[in-house]
């Protein structure tokens, strides 16, 4: 048999730069084409030359033979890590039979700025204009001359804004660098290779910084949330071939000038007046003569750290479906999907002409932009042209939500090469694929993935569009599972945690946004107190579900080492907020735009008090703290008991008798045998009292169809994945619908648009249902004994009125695929395939309840007594 080991990576990342972990953990994949491949030991190498290493040169670790299984977060266990250090390793494996590998192709990392003393760079921005309400984005730049053969060049850059990188006329690095972090704690830092980019002689670094969310407005928090102007901060160490090295930094030498950008605000748009460009100006030899110096800002409290957050990027170009001309003589092209990002335009004419793109989700009834729910964000760019033949525009620090662009002020006759669309978000590799017999099904879970790539931008945000966009906590814990299958989202969640234990109360309140928007200091705060809050349930508990969840899905246990603390000052303030546990009130958003039915406070509250103390159990579990689970467990039976004696009836009525509290307290586990029996009956009465629909919010939707499935009610969960009278998930896509609505009645045949002030088409809480589509539907359920798909559980479901389901989710091991079929008279046929170094236990949805425990490998499994 022969193995062979691909994939390797480090920090989740294939060769990543600039990292500031001591221990980086190192990931690779087997593959092989026997079945039953797995490692039965490994030996790493770490070395600081290639070349050496090549020859068997571990000068930084050699780990010897470590009879071992783990392919995944083995850390690095050598000598101490410097500052701006390459490290490259290799692996071999010895398989099953005791046979080893050929080494693997070497990987490498490299190491940032360890510590605060190795910046020499100063802050620079720009002073503000007088009189402006919007500023201009400054440009900065930076000539510098290079005599001596260059070996290496990283640029470690981070700014308190957002920052557009130029060397040499290029443009370099991704969008909206460094992210979204409570400045006030934190701020990531990029490394940029630059090496192939420098020429010897002279050489002209460039920056172009937008406002960001540093003083841009946020949501409907205003602007300048955390500083006044923007700046950033920039290093470079070129290493020179004869091992010399000179930096090249921020500092007062640097010069500035406003540029043709007019402002770029995230929420508010953006006007580019291209008879200003500096043509030239990230060029060698550029007069810089008239441009300014700029201003050196004394110093940043917060921690310098690096990059944990996926890069974002422009992930795809759209093309218009159609262009209609209006009444008023603009043009509105149809994207054909609601879409976030931008769109580049296209254009020639007279010097001074000025055009509008403006963007929208939806159209009114006459043909018009809706632009009513966008509330005080301005979704345009206004572009004035130079007039210089034909010329190319894309904003550089906004983005958008929409489907629908109206073109205004056109020069000529556009057509559909116009515009294109470009859709951005944080660069999460896809790791999901699902299909279905179903059209309408398959549409559903297309909807599920726009609705992540429409918010996952820096932080899992609730939309898009309106002014609002924020972080909010109950949002993503409800759809942090169904994330986690569609695409890799162990560094984007791993951020997010940090951003909400960076802004937990001292009191041990997780909040309902992260990052800290400035909830508490901000000027409109008082106007929303007693409403926003920390602490909401089903909101805070994010701070405990996300953590288990990446433990789940990728066997991630230094997530939740490292913020055990925070999740046990969550509970203990749980615990201090309670009256004999049962909390009295601390829900807010209820369930949250639940349709039809309201679910008590202080039931939902107590539910989710029971289950991040269960959670914290398992985890306590997870890190050997066999105290603290057996405390934690008891407390959860407490609360369990509480729950009991304060909400259900002899009957088995909890109280509220709506969906949302049995699917709660089936799914937390909250209910004696009895009661579980009751429980269903009640949940399965309600769905068919209303005709087999749903009445479930946020909080309850995600736990639906699991409750369901888990109880017997397979096809009750069926029906309602294809209801398509409203209120339903089809009810939508029967309307068009491209992405996931935030609300089940965003529109309706009977009363058009809800409420404008509340309104988002793209929101992707309801969508929570794709958790179910990969763990039931598909089958694809991950073992909490062997994390991260060391072990699956495959458990497909067939029902409703599928034929077929193909799955397949890119595990840290390899490609995880299901496959069934109903054929001929209700046979049953099941195709899976396992990644070398794993197992899986097969359940067959057959009347024996057959079980395959099966090791790597493709297989068949055909059953003729299905259960129906
Ligand atoms: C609205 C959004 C958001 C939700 C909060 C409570 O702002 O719908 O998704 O979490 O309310």
């Amino acid at each position: 048999m022969t193995i062979r080991i691909t994939s390797c990576k480090t920090e989740y990342m294939t060769n990543p730069l600039g990292l500031d972990c001591l221990q980086p953990r190192l990931f690779w994949q087997l593959e092989s084409d026997s079945p039953g491949a797995s490692q039965s030991a490994y030996h790493i190498q770490v070395a600081t030359s290639p070349e050496g290493l090549a020859q068997g040169e571990a000068d930084m670790w050699d780990s010897g033979e470590v009879r071992s299984d783990a392919s995944t977060h083995l850390p690095y266990d050598g000598a101490p890590l410097q500052s701006e250090t390459s490290y490259y390793w290799r692996v071999r494996v010895w398989d099953e039979a005791g046979q080893p590998t050929a080494w693997s192709d070497i990987a490498f990392w490299s190491m940032g700025l360890l510590s605060r003393g190795e910046w020499k760079a100063k802050w620079i921005g720009r002073a503000a204009e007088p009189g402006l309400e919007m500023q201009p984005s400054p440009y900065f730049r930076k000539a510098f001359v290079l005599n001596k053969a260059v070996r290496r060049a990283v640029a470690y850059v981070t700014a308190l804004g957002v920052y557009e990188l130029h060397l040499n006329g290029e443009r370099i690095g991704d969008w909206f660098a460094p992210g979204w972090t409570d400045y006030n704690v934190r701020v990531q830092v990029q490394a940029v290779e630059l090496t192939d980019k420098l020429r010897a002689g002279e050489n002209a670094l460039g920056a172009i910084v937008g406002d960001g969310w540093y003083a841009g407005t946020v949501g409907f928090l205003g602007d300048k949330v955390y500083g006044e102007r923007p700046f950033i901060l920039l290093q470079m160490t070129v290493e020179y071939e004869d091992g010399t090295k000179e930096r090249i930094l921020t500092d007062a030498s640097w010069k500035t000038s406003r540029g043709p950008i007019l402002y770029s605000d995230m929420i508010k748009g953006e006007a580019y007046d291209a008879r200003e460009e500096l043509t030239g100006w990230d060029l060698p030899g550029y007069d810089d003569e008239a441009w300014e110096l700029p201003d050196v800002r004394a110093g940043y409290n917060g921690l310098l750290v690096a990059a944990v957050e996926p890069p974002i990027r422009i992930t795809k170009t759209m093309r218009p479906i159609s262009m209609e001309r209006t009444a008023a003589g603009t043009y509105i092209y149809d994207m054909g999907q609601n879409m976030v990002g931008w769109t580049e335009l296209k254009v020639q004419g007279e010097r001074g002409t000025q055009v509008t793109l403006s963007h929208a989700e939806m159209l009114n009834t006459d043909g018009t932009l809706y632009l009513d729910n966008l509330r005080l964000a301005v979704q345009q760019e206004h572009y004035t042209l130079k007039g210089e033949g034909v010329e190319r525009f894309e904003p550089h620090f906004t983005f958008h939500g929409f489907r629908y662009v109206e073109l205004i002020g056109y020069p000529g006759e556009p057509d559909l090469e116009t515009i294109t669309g470009k859709v951005v978000h944080s660069d999460t590799p896809v790791a999901g694929q699902l299909e279905t017999s179903d059209p309408l099904v398959n549409r559903l879970y297309a909807n599920i993935t726009w609705g992540q790539r429409g918010n996952f931008l820096s932080v899992p945000t609730d939309c898009p569009q309106r002014d609002e966009r924020l972080g909010w906590t109950g949002d993503a814990q409800i759809f942090a599972r169904t994330a986690a299958y569609n695409m890799d989202v162990s560094r984007f969640f791993t951020k997010y945690v940090q951003d909400m234990v960076d802004c937990q109360q001292p009191s041990g309140a997780f909040t309902d946004v992260a990052p800290d928007a400035g909830w508490i200091r901000h000027k409109n705060w008082n106007t929303r107190l007693n409403w926003f809050a920390p602490d909401n349930s089903g909101w805070g508990d994010a701070g405990v579900i996300i953590p288990w969840t990446l433990y789940l899905m990728y066997g991630d246990v230094r997530v939740l080492a490292a913020n055990y603390v925070a999740m046990v000052k969550w509970v203990e303030y749980l615990k201090h907020t309670t009256d004999d546990l049962v909390r009295p009130g601390y829900a807010n958003y209820a369930d949250w735009l639940s349709i039809g039915a309201d679910t008590p406070n202080e039931v939902l509250a107590t539910a989710y008090f029971a289950y991040s103390t269960k959670l914290l159990a398992q985890i306590a579990d997870v890190l050997g703290k066999t105290e603290d689970a057996q405390t934690y467990r008891t407390l959860f039976d407490g609360i369990a008991a509480a729950f009991r004696r304060a909400f259900v009836d002899g009957d088995g009525r909890i109280y509220g008798d709506t969906q949302t509290v049995y699917v709660l307290a089936l799914q937390f586990g909250l209910l004696t045998e009895s009661q579980r029996d009751q429980a269903v009956h009640r949940l399965v009465a309600d769905i068919r009292g209303r005709g087999y629909r749903l009445s479930t919010g946020f909080l309850g939707v995600g736990y639906l169809l699991p409750a369901l499935t888990d109880h017997g009610c397979l096809d009750v969960a069926y029906s309602l994945l294809t209801q398509e009278a409203f209120p339903s998930w089809m009810y939508s896509i029967k309307h068009g619908a491209t992405t996931i609505w935030e609300r089940w009645d965003g529109w309706t045949e009977e009363n058009g648009f809800q409420t404008p002030s509340m309104n988002s088409f793209n929101h992707y809480s309801l969508g929570s249902v794709g958790e179910w589509m990969f763990r039931y539907m598909a089958g694809i359920e991950a073992d909490p004994a062997a994390p991260g798909f060391k072990h699956a559980l495959i458990k497909p479901k067939p029902g409703g009125r599928l034929t077929s389901v193909k799955a397949s989710y890119a595990s840290l091991y390899g490609t995880l695929q299901v496959a069934w079929q109903l054929t001929g008279e209700g046979d049953f046929r099941l195709e899976v395939e396992v990644p070398p170094n794993t197992t899986a236990t097969i359940h067959m949805p057959d009347a024996e309840g057959t079980v395959h425990t099966v090791s790597s490998g493709s297989y068949v499994f055909e059953s003729a007594s299905m259960l129906h």
